[in-house]
């Protein structure tokens, strides 16, 4: 069987990482597209040559063509530009819903069977700009967020308590910025839920609200260490996580920026939300309890979703 095709477009921070990860777990041939010219030929000529040492197999093509993104099985995109020190995520929003524009013609025209996952910010709005761009089915277009935001407050919790990261789960919902939901009641250690190993004495509230709260800051900390952009990563990795999950049809249970429709009292948006993701794509979103609190956490964070999707249709008025 041949293997899968991944197109990854954007050959940036996060899309030359994504491509040294899909290589080295052989995930499929890997083809970098960019507008940038060299860039996406010079990453996939330095990862193929890592290919004898690493022990990989596969084809590593460089391009700024979408023809060669054709037939792709998986399609990440990362292209657009990032947030520099000060800048909020929403403040990329012009920019790179052009961006979306065209990524998502080129996706509608080469690739029409591919799962999408965006990773362009404000991540919410882009992927629901990106998916009306493209046409694709909801189901198989998607944002990465919750993996990553889980991911920063599981590390943050595993440090906190010295215990190992793998026994840490963790859900952040909702939309991908500060209004995020970091869900402490449904984070557990070992399938001890946080609210319990308080009232064990493992930490304390104050110092649960920190880790909330730092969480909720993870993508400005690393922008204000790295003064030249934002964090590559732990967002290839989690995107990985979420290709691998559909590619090997894992039904993984992982927050993603998905369309729900029904579930969680919303109407036909994006947003984070615990999905399922299988060979069908999101092939279910959780529709999960939450008490008086949490829910108006997340509404406030819905909130903010649409009105950034509002601002979208403002400036593309094909949007509205
Ligand atoms: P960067 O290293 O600047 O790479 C972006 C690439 O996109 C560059 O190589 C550009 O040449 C390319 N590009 C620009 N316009 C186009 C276009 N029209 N078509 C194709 N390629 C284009 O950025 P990065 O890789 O660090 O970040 C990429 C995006 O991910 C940014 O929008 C970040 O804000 C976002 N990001 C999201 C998360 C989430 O958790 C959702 C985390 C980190 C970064």
């Amino acid at each position: 069987m041949a293997r899968p095709k991944i197109a990854l477009i954007g050959a940036g921070q996060i899309g030359g990482t994504l491509a040294h990860l899909a290589a080295i777990k052989e995930l499929g041939d890997v083809v970098l597209f960019d507008i940038a010219e060299g860039t996406p030929q010079g990453k996939a000529l330095d990862i193929a040559e890592s290919g004898p040492s690493e022990g990989f197999d596969g084809s590593f093509k460089g391009t700024n063509s979408y023809e060669d993104i054709a037939g792709a099985d998986v399609c990440i995109v990362t292209a657009g530009v990032p947030r520099k020190p000060g800048m909020s995520r929403d403040d990329l929003l012009g920019i790179n819903l052009k961006v979306m524009r065209s990524v998502g013609e080129g996706i509608k025209a080469h690739a029409p069977n591919a799962f999408v996952i965006c990773i362009t910010n404000p991540l919410d709005a882009m992927v629901w700009a990106l998916r009306e761009f493209s046409g694709l089915p909801h189901n198989k277009v998607v944002g990465m967020a919750g993996v990553l935001d889980s991911a920063r407050f599981r590390h943050f919790l595993a440090t906190e308590f010295n215990v190992s990261m793998r026994d840490v789960t963790a859900f952040v919902l909702g939309g991908h910025g500060d209004t995020m939901v970091p869900l402490v009641r449904y984070s557990t250690v070992g399938g001890i839920p946080l609210p319990d190993l308080i009232e064990m004495g493992w930490t304390t509230q104050e110092r649960m609200d920190a880790i909330v709260q730092r969480t909720r800051d993870g993508g400005a900390e690393i922008v204000g260490l790295l003064k030249t952009g934002s964090a590559f990563y732990a967002p290839a990795t989690s995107a990985i996580e979420m290709a691998e999950a559909y590619l090997k049809d894992q039904r993984r249970l992982l927050p993603c920026a998905a369309y729900v429709d029904g579930a969680l009292g919303l109407k036909g948006m994006y947003v984070g939300v615990p999905t399922i993701i299988g060979a069908n794509g999101i092939e279910r979103v959780v529709d999960i309890k939450m008490n008086k609190d949490e829910q108006a956490m997340f509404d406030k964070s819905v909130a903010a979703v649409s009105g950034l999707v509002e601002a979208c249709k403002a400036i593309d008025p094909s949007l509205a």
